[in-house]
């Protein structure tokens, strides 16, 4: 998809590690009314620019320093690497990416086979850029692999693709500036990618792999598009667009931050121009309801609620007067989630886009209020109704009668309110609101309390109170209302209640979201199957028999400037005749945004070659839902939430059988460049300690190599100076910062399995974490000794001899214990998405095999089968030379035998006349002879028990053994 130029862009695009903070400018394009709250906006999900580390939370090595595996590179080169080979990845990997390949191993079969349950494992597809993989990729491809090779192995269908969200920007600036067709570029990048994920051993099956540029793919997003268009879900409409000059094309809201465009910070204006819009609001209250039923993070569900904004209120009827404070016919209607407190409303302000200004502003007033309007014009939502922002506003000369008070109160325009929310009008209340307080308070407007708290406190004088309580000066029996003493919600229910019986309001829910602008004046998109009559003008379908409707070849991608897209160059193209009546007509030449192929590619991976149908229905209702979807946060609004109103329609038309498409969401967490750290010094370059140096007001920073680097107790010191505290930072990767660590390198330096396990292991898999060289090596080491372990030491010239060391004896009881425990704890922690901790634990196995005389063949085989999710490499061959001829990959996960993991011994304490002498280990059952023979070889306590005459012994069995000497016959003061 082509999300690249956006800020909230739509899969590896931008990977979350380039643009962690877009998810709040983007809510800037929606309406922020006045009270929306903090909350609106959850901390969880602001990415840190960088994060502070004083406390050594990231498990940093200090053995080297390294910025770049190039440079590691570099000094591998001059020293021979002893754990550059510890074992021969660079030969099994190639050999067992050829022999899945050849073998079809991932394949999924076509047809459904229902004997067995289904998993779908989906990673969000990435935007194919130049750049290539980033480390980031793979921390959720190797998660989702593992989740796959799992399931694969404990029986399940597997549904594990890959493909490309392949149309966006990037490769249309790039045709602009050098004339290459995108689709070559999108191309070049789609095999780069491929091949980079190949190189990991990811188990995707590859012929299901799909593009949204193909026109195979394509058709069907188009005649989604139609589905739409026909049950009125996809209409045109004359809305403000943000306008660049400079880009001479309209931008979507995300593409947008602070007034300039993302790309490039060009200026940006409001616009009206004809859009296509899709009418997401329709399903606002089912995309909110169906929420509930989801086993997703709670903060992208908090989001996606905030993001709809469902607010329950009332709209209300202000009256109009003339200037001599008569009734008029013309009404304003407010609304308001606070009718408690309408006998506060001491002002209306309407938004200075509202359609009936015009007609209500005095003669007096008409210049300044035109002359605001103006100065509106320019500025973006988000700067009108920042709470912070100095509120400005002009009286519109006219006033409106307080329908309850029956008071005249005057009539504002001010940019705080929005147009586009609710009525574009409101009644303002100050006492009760911030916004209007801050208002009233700068124009000198009365403020007049209503609500008291129900805590008996006071106003606050200079402040609105805007929480709920008791009402008071709310009273007017001409009118036949008095709310007074009751509570802020049973006013509310009175007032409205009131209002509808004289006709002056009505209860009213209200949404934030907006219909969804759907129309892009770019090339590289998906043409929208529409036609226009060129003498009437109405729009057509194209018939859903003639799709795809192609997109024409293209010499000269750039925007024309006037807004025209560039497809109107096609000229031949765009002409063309209604099948039905033979009339000339043209081609829409807007495309798709790049939202659109993304919003149901998870459904063409279950038939990815139908040419019928989208998706046939049995594969469909087999398939369907996905079980785990894992991406980045930055997805947890739009693309999350388009899917899902996709999703709906296709539920509503019968294409799909369920209400939701992703079961389960998971978030990665982001990966930050390796830890930098950096001294304080004072004007005359000594160094200070972090700690003092804001005292010192000017200071100098000296950036400090890893080798010259201590942790003392929670912070970074200088070694040779541990009084000198540092600053320990890990930035996001940028090409800027150069910290960007390339896969390829890692790959080559270490393998493959190295890099999956490396990034499974550097923590949580939700948390973001930082790179860390010296933590592959790590990683590595493990693998290493794995395979020495189970294979053997490289022979003298460095070659590894075939076979394995494993024996075909029994295994002993111990073995059995220690590999159960294993077992258990890695199905759990893969099952828990705890992929670090399932590390560890294998980990410990392998320490525990190194004490072990001889490595049982049954014993081995199972941890091989533990190991092969996230190191399917060495596994393989480590299987194969166990002598199976037949991939590790369809093998039985190994289960945990409940006999095995009781533990069986217990530590008994031996007591000698009532003393504790000491302890001994025992099996569970023992019997009382065996632990008294324990005890007395137990060095601490045979010198009080051998060749004493024992009077009698006191067993619990598991409790206690208590042995109580004959006194009289033993000598006075040899044992006590
Ligand atoms: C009077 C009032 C008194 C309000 C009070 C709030 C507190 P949500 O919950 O986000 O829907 N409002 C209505 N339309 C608006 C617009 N177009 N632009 C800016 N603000 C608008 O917010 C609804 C509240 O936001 C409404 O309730 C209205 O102010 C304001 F003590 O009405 B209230």
């Amino acid at each position: 998809m082509n999300l690249t130029h956006t800020k909230i862009q739509p899969f590896p695009h931008s990977p979350p590690l380039t643009h962690p903070t877009f998810l709040f400018s983007s809510r800037s394009l929606l309406p922020f009314p006045r009270n929306l709250k903090p909350a609106h906006v959850s901390p969880s999900f602001l990415y840190k620019k960088h994060t502070l580390l004083r406390y050594g939370c990231f498990g940093v090595s200090r053995s080297r320093t390294r910025s770049s595996i190039s440079e590691v590179k570099a000094e591998q080169k001059q020293k021979p690497l002893l754990v550059k080979r510890a074992y021969p990845f660079d030969e099994i990997e190639p050999k067992w990416q050829r022999y899945w390949e050849q073998n079809r191993t991932f394949r999924t079969p076509n047809d459904v086979d229902t004997s067995k349950p289904k998993f779908y494992v989906l990673d969000m597809f990435p935007y194919p850029s130049g750049a290539g993989l980033h480390v980031g990729h793979p921390l959720g491809y190797t998660a989702t692999d593992i989740l796959a090779r799992f399931k694969r192995m404990q029986g399940y269908n597997v549904l594990h693709p890959m493909g490309w969200d392949a149309f966006g920007l990037p490769a249309e600036q790039y045709a602009i500036e050098t004339g290459t067709h995108p689709k070559l570029t999108t191309l070049r990048n789609i095999n780069r990618f491929r091949s980079q994920l190949k190189s990991l051993g990811f188990s995707y099956d590859w012929e299901r792999e799909i593009s949204t540029i193909e026109p195979q793919y394509y058709k069907w997003t188009q005649w989604i598009f139609l589905q739409l268009l026909k049950r009125g879900l996809a209409y045109q409409a004359e809305v403000p667009v943000n306008w660049c000059p400079a880009l001479g094309t309209v931008l979507a809201n995300e593409e947008v931050v602070d007034g300039v465009s993302e790309r490039g910070g060009h200026p940006v204006i409001r616009k009206p121009m004809r859009q296509w819009m899709l009418k997401i609001t329709a399903y606002a209250d089912r995309l909110l309801e169906d929420l509930d039923e989801l086993d997703w993070p709670e903060s992208i569900k908090e989001m996606q609620k905030n993001w709809i904004g469902r607010s329950e209120g009332a709209e209300v009827e202000f009256c109009v007067l003339d200037s001599d404070g008569r009734e008029t016919d013309m009404k304003i209607t407010i609304y308001t989630t606070r009718p408690d407190t309408i006998f506060g409303a001491m002002y209306l302000v309407v938004a200075p886009e509202y359609t009936l200004l015009s007609s209500i502003v005095s003669t007096e007033q008409r210049e300044s209020v035109e002359e605001y309007q103006d100065i509106a014009s320019r500025k973006s939502d988000l700067e009108r109704t920042e709470l912070q922002k100095e509120k400005t506003g002009v009286f519109s000369g006219c006033c409106a009668k307080n329908p309850t008070s029956g008071e005249p109160i005057p009539v504002w325009v001010a940019d705080y309110v929005l147009g586009s929310y609710g009525t574009g009008a409101i009644m303002a209340v100050p006492a009760h609101d911030a916004r209007d307080h801050q208002f009233a308070s700068k124009f000198n407007i009365p403020i007049k309390w209503v609500v008291t708290p129900n805590n008996g406190s006071c106003f606050e004088s200079g402040k609105a109170y805007s929480g709920e309580g008791i009402i008071v000066n709310s009273s007017n029996l001409k009118v036949g209302l008095d709310i007074n003493g009751l509570s802020s919600k049973e006013a509310a229910y009175r007032v409205i209640e009131w209002a509808e019986k004289v006709g002056k309001g009505k209860k009213k829910v209200n949404y934030k979201l907006r219909d969804w602008l759907f129309a892009r004046q770019r090339y590289w998109g998906e043409p929208i199957p529409v036609i226009f009559l060129e003498d009437s003008g109405e729009s057509l379908p194209v018939l859903e028999s003639e799709l795809p409707l192609t997109l024409p070849e293209l010499d000269d991608f750039t925007p024309s400037g006037t807004g025209e897209p560039p497809l109107s160059k096609a000229v031949s193209w765009v002409k063309t005749i209604d099948p039905s009546s033979g009339k000339p007509a043209t081609r829409e030449t807007n495309t798709m945004p790049q939202w659109a192929g993304s919003c149901w590619y998870y459904l063409r991976f279950m038939d990815p070659k139908n040419s019928n149908e989208l998706v046939d229905k049995a594969k469909e209702k087999y398939w369907s839902p996905v079980d785990v979807y894992v991406g980045g946060a930055e997805h947890a609004v739009l693309h999350l939430l388009y899917s899902r109103f996709w999703h709906k329609v296709l539920y509503d038309i019968g294409v799909v059988s369920t209400k939701e498409p992703f079961k389960c969401v998971i978030n990665q967490g982001i990966i930050l460049g390796e830890v930098q750290y950096t001294a304080c010094k004072d004007t005359d370059g000594n160094y200070i300690s972090v700690d003092s140096a804001d005292d010192l007001g000017e200071y100098l920073q000296e950036n400090i190599s890893e080798e010259r680097v201590v942790k003392s107790g929670e912070f970074f010191v200088l070694k040779d100076s541990p009084n000198i505290r540092l600053i320990a930072r890990a930035h996001k990767m940028s090409k800027s910062r150069g910290n960007v660590v390339n896969p390829d390198d890692v790959v080559s330096e270490y393998g493959a399995d190295s890099l999956r396990l490396y990034e499974m292991f550097m923590g949580p898999f939700r948390d973001s974490k930082t790179w860390n060289t010296s933590g592959i090596e790590g990683v590595h080491r493990f693998l290493g000794r794995t395979w020495r372990l189970i294979v053997g030491s490289p022979l003298h010239h460095g070659a590894f001899k075939d076979g394995t060391l494993v024996t075909d004896e029994e295994p002993t009881m111990e073995q059995l214990r220690t590999l159960h425990k294993c077992i258990a704890k890695v199905t759990e922690e893969i099952e828990g998405t705890r992929f670090n901790t399932g590390i560890s634990a294998m980990m410990e196995f392998i320490n525990a095999a190194y004490k072990w005389d001889k490595q049982q063949k049954a014993i081995i085989e199972a941890f091989v089968l533990l190991l092969s999710p996230y190191a399917p490499h060495m596994a393989e061959e480590i299987w194969s030379r166990l002598g199976h001829p037949d991939s590790i990959a369809y093998e039985a996960f190994p289960k945990a035998d409940p006999a095995y993991l009781k533990e069986s011994t217990v530590v008994l304490p031996v007591q000698i006349n009532g003393k504790t002498r000491g302890t001994i280990q025992v099996e569970k059952g023992c019997s009382e002879e065996d632990a008294f023979t324990l005890a007395s070889q137990d060095e601490k306590l045979s010198k009080y028990l051998n060749g004493k005459p024992i009077k009698k012994r006191i067993f619990v069995p598991g409790k206690i053994l208590n042995v109580v000497l004959d006194r009289q016959n033993v000598k006075a003061g040899s044992i006590q």
